[in-house]
């Protein structure tokens, strides 16, 4: 878990908008999170959550002061693009790279809240399961459907996982999960107030993939 808690996201403002320089920054960690999976099979998720990071990035370096928070970004491309927003630019980019921030933040709640397969308690499903449901499935056409059960089964085993999340150092389950509940909760707060902007701005769209 020093994985993640090294690189925290940043408590909220009161008014709770994400600013776009540190929200970056601690994403930037997320790849790494996605190598503790020990399998290549994760590569091509760990290059969608990159590509979503890259585009985003590169839009708030083209005015730094303008793109300040994440919702500054939405609203100057809103302007600038016309019908083509929202499926277009950051905006598109965020758009999937918060379901990916769904799907990590309900996988770690569900782990964190100790839901598990009582006849196979060492293994990820329910978690994963449970996550893919609550953030990517209704956006997946059934091709996608199929490649999420074949690749859920390559998941590691939960100790497994746990102890790359440690960075390999022994630490007891327990431990490692009272860290995963403090990661939670700006981790949490950020990406439900991503949501919140998607929302507000109608910028959602239902389209599948
Ligand atoms: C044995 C199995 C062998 C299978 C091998 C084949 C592997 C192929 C795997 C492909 C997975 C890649 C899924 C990508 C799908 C994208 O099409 C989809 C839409 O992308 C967006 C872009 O982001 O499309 C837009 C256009 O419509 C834009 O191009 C946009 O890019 S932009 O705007 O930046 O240019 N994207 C997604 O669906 C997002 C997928 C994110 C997945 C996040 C998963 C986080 C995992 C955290 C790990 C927690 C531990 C869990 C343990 C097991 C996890 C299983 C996870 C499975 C998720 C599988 C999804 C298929």
């Amino acid at each position: 878990m020093a994985l993640l808690m090294d690189h925290q996201f940043r408590q909220l403002p009161a008014d709770k908008q994400v600013e776009t320089r540190p929200f970056l920054e601690a994403c930037s960690y997320l790849p790494y999170f996605i190598d503790c999976l020990g399998s290549t099979i994760f590569a091509p998720i760990k290059a969608e959550i990159t590509g979503n990071l890259t585009k985003i990035k590169a839009v708030y370096d083209t005015n730094p002061g303008k793109y300040k928070t994440l919702q500054q970004i939405l609203e100057g491309e809103k302007d600038m693009h016309g019908s083509q927003w929202p499926k277009v630019g950051a905006t598109l980019a965020l758009m999937w790279l918060k379901r990916a921030l769904r799907f990590i933040q309900v996988f770690l709640q569900s782990l964190a809240d100790g839901e598990r397969d009582e006849t196979n308690p060492n293994l990820l499903r329910i978690n994963v399961t449970k996550a893919y449901e609550a953030s990517l499935m209704h956006y997946h056409g059934w091709f996608l459907q199929k490649i999420f059960k074949a690749i859920m089964y390559t998941a590691p085993y939960k100790t497994e996982f746990l102890k790359s999340l440690s960075k390999g150092r022994e630490v007891k389950d327990e431990e490692c999960l009272e860290k995963i509940r403090k990661f939670l909760i700006n981790f949490s707060a950020t990406v439900d107030a991503i949501y919140d902007v998607y929302s507000k701005m109608h910028a959602e769209l239902e389209y599948k993939v």
